[in-house]
């Protein structure tokens, strides 16, 4: 077994601002357990909501929109930031006792680019936000960063165990934040990633558990460029941690993934390091692959195992010079080891729609989703070139033969140079969503887009489209 090599982390500091005007709510005999509402019903009306994070291109301004669902009569409303914000995004709760439901889906956003120190670039910061449905708009709840280091980029990946459509969540979750430009003994861009929870106080306090990074001995030394916490997954009881510059073989960008126990039992086993140099895993570790550019965990398709996908968007197929890959593993819930042989698909295997060819990035991003009775594997190859349209992009699930563009039948909008549809993805069923999201950040010269459903089982999707030139929307898509 391998031994905990976790370096316990001290308490960093971290500001925060005061809660902005919580007002108790008193508890009830219905909501005494705890969240009854899935992790992406930001308003608690029932109904999954969408968040899409519209980061900005060079330097413009981001934001945040969330799409709610509001008791039937939808209701946008948008957040703005500086640039760089809404890079990531997820849902977390701070639920402690009766009283705290209206923490129970507290939006997150990462905002990777942007500093609070005027002596610092790119450091990073995370905030927290909760639904008012008196005020009928997020109030801020809280931000945080990490001590300084410029070019750290904290909050570029965020991940929180889900609350799926009738789970019942009764304690804070842990919210992951990857720092993947993060530098470790001086070694640049070895990445860290910290986990965090926040309490159900009015002036609420981010406890930070622990900090994961490489070194001794989960490898021999901190690597450079590693960029750890470039993607993260939690589910299952599982974290996964995307490092796709790690240089496995001593192959620059070939990549790597953590997989670890969530806990704080010291005695749990320690991380997996989950490469293609790994007993099981097919294929080789090489140059460029980007193994772990996206991950993405399923709990529980096979009891006690929960399923690990990892994209290697940089993947050569044959002379397809990044074509892409993805991985599918199954991770033991007990030990974190691989159980049984991984699996890789690209776009020639049988099974899946398309063909390998140079630069569609299959793998840069993945997701799961419901079909029937059926979970299936989603991959988003926003690479993918659609007659003379290049980079128009496509996703497809695994194993079913089929995918879709925006010319397919069903697929609003029009396939087009630069969409890049499948950059983004998100509305997996752990998050209680009903509906798979497509980001297509390029759409209408980086305006962008999103997808909300794909066209199966008589489902017709809507596609929405940014306002903003430039604006990126659909960078990120979640919960
Ligand atoms: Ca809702
Ligand atoms: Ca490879
Ligand atoms: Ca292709
Ligand atoms: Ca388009």
């Amino acid at each position: 077994m391998r031994r905990r090599r976790r370096i316990l982390g001290a308490i960093t500091a971290i500001a925060t601002l005061a809660t902005i005007g919580m007002t108790g709510q008193a508890p009830t005999a219905e909501s005494a357990s705890g969240c009854r509402t899935p992790s992406s019903d930001f308003d608690a009306d029932g109904a999954p909501d969408v968040a899409v994070g519209i980061p900005g291109r060079s330097g413009k301004p981001g934001a945040v929109q969330v799409r709610l669902s509001n008791k039937g009569k939808p209701h946008t409303t948008t957040i703005a930031g500086p640039h760089g914000f809404g890079t990531a995004l997820t849902s977390l709760s701070s639920y402690e006792a009766p009283g705290d439901e209206a923490l129970c889906s507290q939006l997150v956003v990462g905002s990777p680019e942007e500093s609070t120190r005027t002596d610092l670039r790119r450091s990073g910061v995370v905030y927290t936000y909760y639904w008012s449905s008196s005020a009928k708009r997020f109030a801020l709840r809280n931000l945080f960063e990490q001590p300084g280091e410029s070019g750290a980029r904290f909050g570029a990946a965020l991940a929180t165990e889900q609350r799926g459509a009738g789970q019942v969540t009764s304690r804070p979750g842990t919210l992951y934040v990857g720092s993947p430009g993060r530098d470790i003994d001086g070694i640049p861009d070895t990445g860290q990633v910290t986990s965090f929870w926040i309490d159900a106080d009015e002036d609420p306090d981010v406890h930070d558990t622990h900090i994961t990074w490489l070194g001794e001995p989960v490898t021999d030394a901190p690597e450079s460029r590693a960029a750890l916490g470039s993607s993260l997954a939690a589910a299952g009881g599982q974290i996964a941690m995307g490092m796709p510059g790690f240089p496995t073989r001593g192959r620059a960008g070939a990549g790597a993934v953590l997989v670890d126990i969530v806990g704080t039992d010291p005695d749990r086993p320690g991380p997996l390091l989950l490469s293609q140099d790994t007993d099981g895993v097919p294929g080789t570790a090489e140059k460029g692959d980007r193994f772990g550019a996206a991950v993405h965990l399923v709990p529980g398709s096979t009891p006690g195992t929960t399923t690990l996908l990892v994209g290697s968007p940089g993947e050569d197929v044959g002379s397809a010079v990044d074509a892409g890959a993805v991985t599918i593993a199954r991770i033991s819930s007990a030990t974190a080891d691989l159980s049984g042989k991984a699996r890789t698909v690209n776009q020639n295997s049988a099974g899946m729609a398309g063909t390998s060819e140079r630069g569609d990035q299959f793998g840069a991003a993945v997701s799961s989703m419901r079909s029937g009775s059926r979970t299936l594997f989603l991959v988003g190859a926003p690479g993918e070139d659609v007659g003379k349209k290049r980079d128009a992009g496509m996703v497809q699930t695994i194993g079913t033969g089929k995918g879709w563009t925006q010319n397919s039948k069903g697929v609003p909008g029009h396939a087009e140079t630069g969409d890049r549809m499948g950059a983004s993805l998100g509305g997996s069923v752990a998050t209680g969503a009903t509906r798979s999201l497509i980001g297509v950040p390029g759409e209408n010269k980086n305006t962008g887009g999103v997808l909300i459903g794909l066209p199966i089982d008589r489902y017709r999707p809507t596609f929405v489209v940014g306002k903003s030139a430039g604006a990126r929307y659909g960078f990120s898509v979640g919960p």
